[in-house]
């Protein structure tokens, strides 16, 4: 028999709802005006981020599953891990060619997905209860810049962040999470990462700007969650999905471009926002790597790199890193 995993909440409808508002209150104030990109995820974002992993353009899942396949045993091997706690963990899909190999070749014993979503946790939880009935399972929804102190205990741990998850925070964001993740961990415990590489301008373009349009509905996506939760009237269609790349800073920026001069409302926040024709709203962040740098970053917060897979183009990368 199987008991109902234990899930942690730590951030609660109303904790996101007030969050939100500040980030909208400072972001919609800012030239120009910004989001963070963890709004996406509501039910419909979540979704449609599942969606766009199917899309042919959109290739780091692809390469991510490709590396997990081919390498699952060595990760085994190498991370000798008895527990796994995942952050950024959405539906957990790729992460079951790792459940699976922990299972064949080593000695796993728990796993704890850890997600601002709670319900991509509970989803998840419910879906990886049948398969894996031998497994310790438990979840956390919560913030990783901002929980990671409730970081799920447990002997030999691997902490996880895939799909190029950590390309979404900006350098000092991901130093930050970083640092306060070396923090928790004993030495000896190991962290894998995957990160997208930094490629040719039209691949990486390509998917972000997908001819099906799933990735425009997944950006415009927030002006529904805007809506919703503060009475909004933004018209997502009065908008267009911006694909930009900057070769400087290596980074996919997504925008929201307005086709026109106009006032949005946002009722609940006694907030009206005014958007020239052509401004843009900054919604996120894709960041791709050179391996070099990544591995500075990784030694600057305490962690030495011990192996890397990567796909067979070199588009993308799996490190394993150990914390000192
Ligand atoms: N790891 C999965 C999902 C990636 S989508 C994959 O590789 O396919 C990014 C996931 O990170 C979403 O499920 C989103 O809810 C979660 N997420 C984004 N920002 C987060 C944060 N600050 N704290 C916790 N989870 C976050
Ligand atoms: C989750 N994250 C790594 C995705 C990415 O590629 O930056 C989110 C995404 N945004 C647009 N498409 C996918």
């Amino acid at each position: 028999m199987t008991t109902n995993p234990q899930i942690t909440v730590l951030i609660d409808d109303s904790d996101l709802h007030n969050e939100l508002r500040a980030d909208v209150r400072g972001g919609m104030a800012s030239h120009p005006k910004w989001m963070p990109p963890k709004w996406f995820y509501d039910k419909r974002g979540s979704a449609l981020f599942e969606q766009i992993t199917q899309l042919p353009d959109y290739y780091p899942t692809r390469c991510e599953t490709e590396i997990l396949l081919e390498h699952s045993k060595d990760i085994v091997t190498a991370a000798k891990a008895h527990t796994i706690v995942e952050l950024g963990s959405g539906m957990s899909e790729k992460t079951r060619i790792l459940l699976d190999a922990f299972h064949n070749h080593g000695d796993l014993r728990a796993y704890y997905p850890f997600d601002v979503s709670d319900v991509t946790v509970e989803d998840s939880l419910e879906i990886l209860t049948q398969t894996y009935p031998h497994l310790k399972l438990g979840g956390v929804v919560g913030d990783f810049t901002r929980h990671l102190h409730h970081l799920p205990t447990g002997e030999g741990r691997l902490v996880v962040l895939l799909g190029s998850t950590i390309g979404n925070m900006l350098p000092t964001e991901r130093a930050e999470l970083l640092t306060n993740l070396r923090q928790e961990l004993k030495p000896g415990e190991q962290f894998l990462l995957g990160a997208d590489l930094v490629k040719d301008t039209q691949t990486l373009i390509a998917a972000y700007d997908d001819p099906q349009g799933v990735t425009a509905k997944f950006n415009k996506n927030l002006l529904h969650v805007l809506n919703r939760h503060f009475d909004g009237d933004f018209q997502p269609e009065n908008f267009s999905h911006v694909v930009i790349w900057d070769d400087k800073a290596a980074v996919i920026e997504m925008r929201l471009r307005a086709q026109k001069g106009m006032r949005v409302d946002l009722s609940a926040l006694d907030m009206e926002l005014t958007f020239q024709a052509g401004e843009d709203l900054h919604t996120s962040v894709s960041t791709k790597f050179r391996p070099d740098a990544l591995r500075a970053e990784l030694d600057a917060a305490g962690f030495g790199v011990t192996h890397h897979w990567d796909d067979e183009r070199n588009y993308y990368t799996l490190l394993l890193a150990e914390a000192i």
